[in-house]
């Protein structure tokens, strides 16, 4: 008999149905599997630097020469800053069409404290993108230094000796292969770790977030339809006249990669299944894949771009502060900014919004009017990003003649 076999995304759709159920109705048993979701997450971690490491230095090394580095370096940037300003400007039509923080009660503002004025922080993220010692860089987890310290080294294993380059280029051709071998290992417990994580954070916000929801119900509507717009009109629309290639075709293949970002709200301990799902279903080369989704786990961030501008602009609505066109324009690139900054890891939105809010004098105690509901807005703007990549990937993949799968 054929063995009955669940695709993996019906498997993590399941898994989410009775996370959910499990969080809402058995909060006291949480801990009876909420361990499978630390495992799955800490799993995911592991990989994480190392993969990024060997993916971009394969990567760049099967580029030959740096013309071809400097003309997709080029591509992926203006495709990242270009998708990155739509989903800006989306939300910043919707948060003004809706209004969603006029006439809120100020009162529920949850208590925020450690927020700093953030000013400093984007000439920070620069800064910080060569390290002083990569291998702190690495302890840390700081992805850009790793990113940028990856492309250099593989740049200049093209510049040396000619048995030098083959020796170096097997090494971290073979090493990349290990590092998806082992991902794809980890991916068979994705159903498991979904259960866990899910059912986790259903049982810490399920109470708070059904006490503030009704009040907050217009603006998380607001963030949630503006993402979606995005998700499923312009980045589609994007794939399909630009890339010339099937979105929704791609859509499919990237179901368990963005049912994965969603559960984990992390586009870096994504990125393993989303190189898979964008290699092995959609059909674009590792040399595409290995530069530009892991650029894109760390600075592409479609949905937290978007999510900020609205959450800044429903920040000043509620305080009764109307920006002017000039303030509203400030917030735009300023968002842009915070989202090139923000980590792949759960809530680094929200902790960058801090930075729009300096930026257009808006009080920082704001930040507690958006707490409460942030987890669940992230779980969405999270795969919004992670498809943002997968579409830029193909896009790119296309640009360069390739034929992929979509
Ligand atoms: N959770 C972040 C990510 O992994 C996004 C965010 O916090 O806005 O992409």
């Amino acid at each position: 008999m054929k063995s009955f076999k669940l695709k993996l995304h019906w498997q993590i759709l399941i898994a989410l149905i009775i996370a959910v159920f499990w969080g809402y109705f058995f909060r006291e048993q949480i801990h009876l599997i909420s361990w499978m979701g630390d495992l799955f997450l800490r799993a995911l971690k592991m990989i994480i630097i190392p993969l990024i490491f060997s993916s971009i230095v394969s990567g760049v090394t099967s580029m030959g020469n740096g013309k071809n580095l400097g003309r997709l370096g080029l591509k992926t940037i203006s495709y990242y800053m270009l998708t990155s300003l739509f989903a800006i400007l989306t939300g910043l039509f919707l948060v003004n069409l809706i209004r969603p923080g006029v006439g809120v009660d100020l009162g529920f503002a949850a208590p925020v404290d450690g927020l700093v004025n953030d000013t400093k922080s984007v000439k920070d993220i620069f800064i910080r993108m060569i390290p002083e010692n990569i291998i702190s860089a690495m302890v840390e987890g700081n992805i850009l230094a790793i990113i940028f310290f990856s492309i250099l080294f593989g740049f200049f294993i093209n510049k040396v000796r000619a048995d030098y380059q083959q020796t170096l280029t097997s090494f971290f051709d073979g090493f990349f292969e290990v590092m998806m071998k082992i991902t794809l290992f980890i991916i068979r417990f994705t159903p498991l770790g979904i259960l866990g994580i899910v059912a986790k954070e259903v049982g810490r916000n399920a109470e708070q977030l059904g006490a503030i929801a009704g009040s907050m119900a217009i603006y998380m509507l607001t963030v949630i339809v503006a993402l979606t717009v995005h998700a499923f009109v312009t980045l589609p629309a994007i794939v399909k006249f630009v890339g010339k290639a099937h979105p929704y075709r791609h859509l499919k293949n990237m179901i368990t990669p963005l049912l994965t970002a969603f559960s984990t709200s992390s586009s870096s301990a994504t990125l393993p299944l989303t190189i898979d799902a964008v290699e092995n279903e959609s059909g674009v080369s590792n040399k595409i894949t290995s530069f530009t989704l892991p650029l894109g786990a760390t600075i592409n961030m479609d949905g937290t771009a978007l999510y900020e501008c609205v959450a800044a602009m429903f920040i000043a609505q509620v305080y009764g502060v109307d920006l002017s066109f000039g303030q509203q324009a400030l917030v735009v690139v300023t968002a842009l900014l915070a989202s090139i900054g923000a980590a792949g890891i759960p809530m680094a939105g929200l902790v960058m919004i801090t930075i729009i809010l300096t930026a257009v004098n808006l009080p920082l105690e704001g930040v507690g009017l958006i707490l409460a509901v942030d987890r669940v807005l992230d779980m969405y703007r999270t795969s919004v990003n992670v498809w943002s990549d997968s579409c830029g990937a193909v896009i790119i993949a296309k640009s360069e003649g390739e034929t992929t799968l979509v």
